[in-house]
């Protein structure tokens, strides 16, 4: 029983421990980055009350501007990566391009590039719906200053840790550093993230679909195909399968990822490349989804070997339990 009382923190450093050359730099950039997400529950939990006292766009108790919260996680994320020293370069889906970041300690190689969606599904925030933050870390390829765009334009394989947090009716978060998935619940009480599941592994074949199916009108005849067959009867197969879609990446994933599922973004006939950024969103939950046994692809090829052109670059995603993925690219590719 007692062993199963573990703290996010003892549970990274016992994971990079068992890696001879770690430095604990990998632990203690995962804690930054849980810390700031600690501060951002907070603030989504108070989200609400701040309209009710009317601040959204007014001045605060100390005279500040009440930001947009997708904005204060964009910036706290940041302040407590760059006060942290381990990172060279930051790159958010709120920003243009990726910040540099110089050596904050000379005694250390600040040696990771974090890619991070600071709220992701912010569009939900006023409805009290389940949002979150994903990211991404890689180690730097040049080896001094400030990080450079190749460092952070690497393939989604060389990522070395990637995870997310989910602001909902508890704050969950989950994190891979390539040995295995594991989620950690907040006890608000004591401000630790607790352990509830070491190694998750998402169901083989699922029940379930996410998708926004306003777009079937625009999506490729594969795609229309593939959710056609979704919603015929076969008893067999397990179909008709049910539909599930917060609208927040985050939560359709988490709630996937425990119970099974497939979440799909596709192209369609105005958006090309589908919505998803590559680097932002698709990439982290690719490598958390294979870590778990699950698959993610782009409908033809694997998420994490698509080549990163640009920060902001967008991608179709397929993403959930192996076999309902393998399905979904049969139908496309047939097409
Ligand atoms: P965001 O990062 O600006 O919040 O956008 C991404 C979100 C995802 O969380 C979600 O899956 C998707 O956009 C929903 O899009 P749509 O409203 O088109 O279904
Ligand atoms: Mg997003």
């Amino acid at each position: 029983m007692l062993s199963k009382f573990q703290t996010l923190y003892r549970h990274i450093i016992q994971d990079e421990r068992n890696i001879p050359e770690a430095t604990g730099q990998l632990s203690d950039l995962l804690s930054d980055i849980a810390l700031a997400c600690k501060v951002i529950s907070l603030e989504v939990n108070r989200a609400g009350l701040i309209d009710i006292l009317g601040l959204t766009g007014e001045k605060n108790v100390q005279g500040e501007e009440v930001k947009k919260l997708d904005e204060y996680a964009n910036t706290l994320l940041k302040r407590m990566m760059q006060m942290g020293g381990h990172a060279c370069a930051l790159c958010s889906e709120e920003e243009e391009t990726f910040v540099p970041i110089d050596e904050v300690y000379s005694d250390y190689s600040h040696k990771y590039i974090v890619h991070f969606d600071p709220l992701d599904g912010s569009s939900n925030i006023d409805a009290n719906i389940s949002i979150g933050t994903i990211f991404s870390i890689y180690k730097r390829i040049s080896t001094k200053g400030p990080g450079t765009m190749d460092d952070c334009l690497q393939y989604g394989t060389k990522q070395v840790a990637a995870g997310y947090v989910v602001y909902g009716s508890s704050t969950v978060m989950v994190y891979t550093a390539g040995k295995g998935v594991h989620g950690f619940t907040l006890d608000p009480s004591v401000g630790e993230f607790l352990l509830f599941s070491e190694n998750m592994k998402i169901p083989k074949k699922s029940k379930t679909y996410s998708v926004n199916e306003g777009n079937y009108s625009k999506w490729p005849d594969g795609v229309k195909k593939y959710i056609d067959y979704l919603k015929e009867k076969d008893s067999d197969t397990g179909r008709p399968y049910s539909s599930r879609y917060v609208g927040s990446l985050v939560a359709d994933f988490h709630r996937n990822l425990l119970y099974g599922g497939i979440f799909m973004y596709p192209a369609d006939n105005k958006n090309k490349n589908g919505k998803l950024r590559l680097m932002y969103e698709a990439n982290p939950l690719a490598f958390l989804v294979e870590q778990a046994g699950g698959r993610a692809s782009n409908g033809e090829k694997r998420i994490l070997e698509i080549k990163p052109e640009s920060l902001h670059q967008r991608t179709p995603l397929f993403i959930g339990s192996e076999e309902d993925v393998i399905m979904a690219e049969k139908f496309i590719n047939k097409s």
